[in-house]
This record gives structure tokens, C-alpha cells and sequence, in this order.
């Protein structure tokens, strides 16, 4: 076993070939001896060990990841998540915690690139401008907004374009996400496009620019921790809403409120927070977080961590297909005997559905189709279930991987390589030990 101290995902970066040695004695058939290191490694025997691709991490492994155990984040009205970062504060949901249909808003996973604004006295009086390539520029304050087009309420994805970036190889910049960068909440707002249709945009509009009051971490006045923005049709679909509640309650100040975007099946960080402008504009926005390699995916491989090649980056767009195993936590124990275990998550694919999800417990070799329900609405994460047969007790790793309907599935580890690790979707992997 590696030292507590030093990760096997890192020992396996730093020093390959010693890892393998480590984990399974040598390179080559898991059997005999490596075999059997291997299986006291994970604290059990492993039934399918034969199907077990040589060089995989065991997942019970990997995930042990670092030395310290994870920082729950402590604030009222939040679970337990896990805290990636403090400052901007970065949390995310283990995946275990996302069972619920709709995401409780205290279970809902934070991503700040700057500070939270000060709470006004009035939500009611917090202005939106709307300005730019418009006929009509529009100053708006809450109230006015509510009144004045009609309310919507849907349920609808929430997820950060760098979920699953813990995956890539060699790692990518930036918070080390797994699975947890979702939520699907259900938002109450108005359409953007029917604001947009009053301010009246030209022709020459092309693209938005979020702006919010949140201030920089430098505490430069003036300064955006953040400004995104999408094409002017995304803007104008009519599931992206500016939203004034979550989960029937005003939306919390950790999570943009009194106002935010959301812009569902595309990066999260299009779905601006503590919103206060939006410049229309003639040409694609520019703002922090539009250049270099932010948001950005190869439009072909790249070498992984080779030199950048600008013309092969384009901005990332619609989420790719994505699973989550939710009803079982990772290095769970069950009881000796357990022969069947039910398994259920959710399942999204940004702007497609989801078409098929299937589930292995032998490492990919079989793999057997779940029930999938259909969204409530467009946008919405959809629910599947299943239950799996355990031949015998001993270790065992279920995997789930999701199907869209363009018939792209999610990989076995994460490809499609890029500096700042986005769309990084492979197969969500949790490791169960039937105790022997
Ligand atoms: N104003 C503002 N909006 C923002 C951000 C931010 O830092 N400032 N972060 C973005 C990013 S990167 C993500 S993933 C989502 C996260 O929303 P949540 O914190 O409600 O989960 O908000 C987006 N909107
Ligand atoms: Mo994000």
C-alpha cells in the first residue's frame, strides 16, 4: 500500500511504474501474488478480479486520494459539503447526497470565483439594466420584473463546467471536482427572452455579457470576478430564466439571491450570480472567464499537457452525457450475504436527453439497462434505477454509464484532454465491500 501521505492518483502521475508495483506487485495478470495484494489492499476479496483491466486504479483506492480527510464546509442553511477551496469558496456535493429528485437548496454545491455581495435591505428594489444592441435599454428592479412578465417555474440542471475534472490525466488546472458539481433545483423567474424582447434587440445582436455585484477578490472596485455570456439563441430559449427563487424559497444569497441566471445544459458559470446588467452585444463577449483557455475544449485531441494551440480551442457549449450513482455512497459496507443491492442515480446530457443508462459490477465486462424516467421538463436531470446481482461477497465496484440521444456515451476514463479540464465525463465509479 502507498503511504497515507501520498495519494495513489498522484503516485501514479509522479511514478507509474513503481504505483503498479505497489498496487499490483507487477505489470502483467492479476493473479497469484498481485492478486492477492491487490485484494488485501481493498480489504476484501475481489470476485471479478479476472475482468479487472490491469493498470486500473480500484476505485476504493484512488478516491482514498490524499492524506487529510476532506473539510466540510460548516455555514447555516448548507449540509456538509465538501470544501474544495475557501477562498473563492468552492464546495461540492459527494454524490451520495444527490439521491433526492430535486437538490435541496442546503445540499446545493457552491462554486465563487470572487466574493457575495452584501444582501440589500430591499430585494425588491435590486435593478437589472439591460443595455447594448437593444431598441428599448431597460433598467428593471425586481418588483417591476415580477409584475410586469409572467412567472415560470422549472426544474433544471445546474452544473459546473469542470465537473469531473479530478479524472483528468495529466491534471488539469483548477478545482479538483468529482462527480458533485450538479444540482437540479427547481427555479421560479421569468423567461430572459421575454426581458430581452422588451428592451428590443437589433440585428446586430449576437451575444450577452453577464455582469453581478460581486465583488473581486482583489477588492479592486470595478473589477468582474467573472463575466460570461452565451449566444444570443441560448439566451432566448425559453428555459433560460432569470431567477428570483429556488425550491419555492427566495434565492439564497450563497447561491446568487435575490437574483441570478440560469442558463441550463451549458457551464454553470454562464448562469451569472447576484445578476445586475445584461449588455447585449454585436460580436462573442469577451469578459473574464470568455478567453485563453477558459471554458474552452479542443475541437481536435490535443497532445495531454502538450502546447496549446489556439485556433484548436473553442468555447464549451452544451454539457456532454453524464451519470451519477446517488444511492449508494462510496466504500460502503454491506452485510455479509447481501446478494442483490438496488442502485439509482440520475442521468443528464446537457442540451439532448438522456437515452439509456447501464450498469457493470464486473468492471465493464456486462452490463445490465436501467429504468430511465424522462425529464419532468426540458433540462431537468433524469432519475434511473436498477438493481444489481452480487455473485458472493468481497469487493466490488459499480459503474454507470449513460447513453445520449446522439448515441455518445460516457468513456471509461476521461479523454478529450484540455488545459483547464472541462467536460471530463467518465463513468461515475463506487466501491462496495460485501463484508465477508
Ligand atoms: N456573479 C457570479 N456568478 C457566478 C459565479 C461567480 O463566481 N460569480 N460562478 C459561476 C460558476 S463557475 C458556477 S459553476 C455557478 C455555480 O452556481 P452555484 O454556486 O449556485 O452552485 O455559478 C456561476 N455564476
Ligand atoms: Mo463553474
Amino acid at each position: 500500500m502507498p503511504k497515507a501521505e501520498r495519494g495513489i492518483n498522484e503516485l501514479y502521475r509522479d511514478d507509474p511504474e513503481r504505483a503498479d508495483a505497489v498496487v499490483f506487485g507487477r505489470r502483467g495478470l492479476l493473479k497469484g501474488v498481485s492478486l492477492a495484494a491487490m485484494g488485501a489492499a481493498v480489504g476484501a476479496a475481489i470476485p471479478f478480479a479476472a475482468r479487472m483491466p490491469t493498470g486500473l486504479i480500484p476505485a476504493a483506492l484512488a478516491q482514498a486520494g490524499g492524506a487529510a480527510a476532506p473539510k466540510m464546509l460548516s455555514m447555516p442553511g448548507k449540509a456538509g459539503l465538501v470544501v474544495l477551496q475557501d477562498r473563492p469558496l468552492v464546495c461540492e456535493t459527494p454524490e451520495h447526497m444527490l439521491d433526492d429528485e430535486v437538490t435541496p437548496n442546503d445540499k446545493f454545491f457552491i462554486r465563487n470565483n470572487g466574493g457575495v455581495p452584501d444582501a440589500p435591505a430591499d430585494p425588491k428594489a435590486w435593478k437589472i439594466k439591460v443595455d447594448g444592441e437593444v431598441n428599448t435599454p431597460l433598467e428593471l428592479n425586481l418588483g417591476e420584473i415580477e409584475q410586469r412578465f409572467p412567472a415560470v417555474t422549472l426544474k433544471l440542471q445546474l452544473e459546473c463546467g469542470g465537473n469531473g475534472r479530478a479524472g483528468f490525466q495529466p491534471e488539469a488546472r483548477g478545482n479538483q471536482w468529482s462527480n458533485g458539481a450538479i444540482g437540479c433545483a427547481e427555479y421560479t423567474g421569468v423567461r430572459l427572452k421575454d426581458v430581452l424582447a422588451a428592451a428590443g434587440p437589433k440585428p446586430s445582436a449576437v451575444y450577452t455579457a453577464h455582469v453581478g455585484a460581486d465583488p473581486h477578490l482583489s477588492g479592486q472596485a470595478g473589477q468582474l470576478s467573472i463575466s460570461r455570456g452565451v449566444r444570443l439563441a441560448k439566451a432566448m430559449d425559453e428555459h433560460t430564466i432569470i431567477a428570483l427563487r429556488m425550491n419555492g424559497q427566495p434565492l439564497p444569497a450563497i447561491h446568487g439571491g435575490p437574483v441570478r441566471l440560469v442558463v441550463p445544459g451549458w457551464p454553470g458559470s454562464a448562469s451569472h450570480k447576484w445578476l445586475t446588467r445584461i449588455w447585449i452585444r454585436d460580436k462573442e463577449h469577451d469578459g473574464p472567464g470568455m478567453t485563453g483557455t477558459s471554458y474552452r475544449v479542443t475541437r481536435k485531441p490535443m497532445i495531454p499537457g502538450g502546447k496549446v494551440d489556439d485556433a484548436n480551442m473553442t468555447i464549451l457549449e452544451s454539457m456532454p452525457v453524464r451519470s451519477i450513482i446517488t444511492s449508494v455512497a462510496h466504500g460502503a459496507e454491506l452485510a455479509a450475504g447481501t446478494r442483490k443491492l438496488p442502485v439509482r442515480g440520475h442521468a443528464w446530457a446537457g442540451e439532448l436527453a438522456v437515452s439509456q443508462v447501464e450498469v457493470s459490477v464486473d468492471y465493464g465486462a456486462t452490463w445490465k439497462k436501467a429504468d430511465l424516467r424522462a425529464p419532468s421538463n426540458k433540462f431537468a436531470w433524469q432519475r434511473w434505477s436498477t438493481e444489481v446481482d452480487l455473485p458472493s461477497d468481497g469487493y466490488y465496484e459499480i459503474w454507470a454509464k449513460a447513453t445520449d440521444a446522439s448515441g455518445r456515451a460516457q468513456p471509461h476514463v476521461v479523454g478529450n484532454w484540455n488545459p483547464q479540464g472541462y467536460g471530463g465525463n467518465a463513468f461515475h465509479r463506487v466501491a462496495v465491500l460485501v463484508k465477508a
